[in-house]
């Protein structure tokens, strides 16, 4: 099922997710309706809060072939290193992109879909997708870190095609 996504400056991209407290299959349905979501969309990653879901649930796909799906559920970042800058897009501020800096490389620690704790380390674009949603279940957007005068003119844009609506 494909689920509607929040658009900025929607409030409740603002919400903090709560811990998953048992993957059951309430979380497994929420997690495959997630995934068609975002292929659909398209997009290389998809947070929970995104589609006002406020648990700590979040799916990746980075692969060029979009085959190499990953859920994470209650993802924590255990180690972090280096520096990246990667031009960032997100499904929830449409047609609008800036350079974020972000760590190169990080162990996450997550459950998967069965409930099992694991560990993985990732770098590049994959460590910057983890980054980016695990923000969102913190209720950060990217466009938090850009200038000040940035998020204005961007809160101007998104206020004029309101009215145009
Ligand atoms: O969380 C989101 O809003 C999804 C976002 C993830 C992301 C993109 C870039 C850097 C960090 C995190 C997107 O997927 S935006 C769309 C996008 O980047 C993309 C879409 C289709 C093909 C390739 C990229
Ligand atoms: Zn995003």
């Amino acid at each position: 099922m494909l689920l509607p996504i929040l658009f900025y400056p929607d409030k409740k991209l603002r919400t903090v997710a709560k811990p998953v407290d048992l993957v059951d299959d309430t979380i497994r349905t929420q997690v495959n309706n997630m995934f068609e979501t975002m292929y659909d969309a398209p997009g290389i990653g998809l947070a929970a809060t995104q589609v006002d879901f406020h648990q700590r649930v979040i799916v990746i796909d980075v692969s060029e072939e979009q085959d190499q799906p990953l859920c994470l559920i209650n993802p924590e970042i255990i180690e972090k290193s280096g520096e990246i800058e990667w031009e960032e897009g997100c499904l929830s501020v449409p047609n609008y992109y800036e350079n974020v800096k972000r760590a190169n490389d990080i162990k996450v620690r997550a459950l998967n879909q069965n409930g099992e704790e694991f560990e993985m380390e990732a770098s590049e674009i994959l460590a910057v997708c983890i980054q980016h949603e695990i923000d969102h279940l913190n209720g950060i957007l990217f466009v938090d870190y850009i200038s000040k005068l940035k998020q204005k003119r961007l809160k101007e844009k998104t206020n004029k095609k309101v009215k145009r609506l």
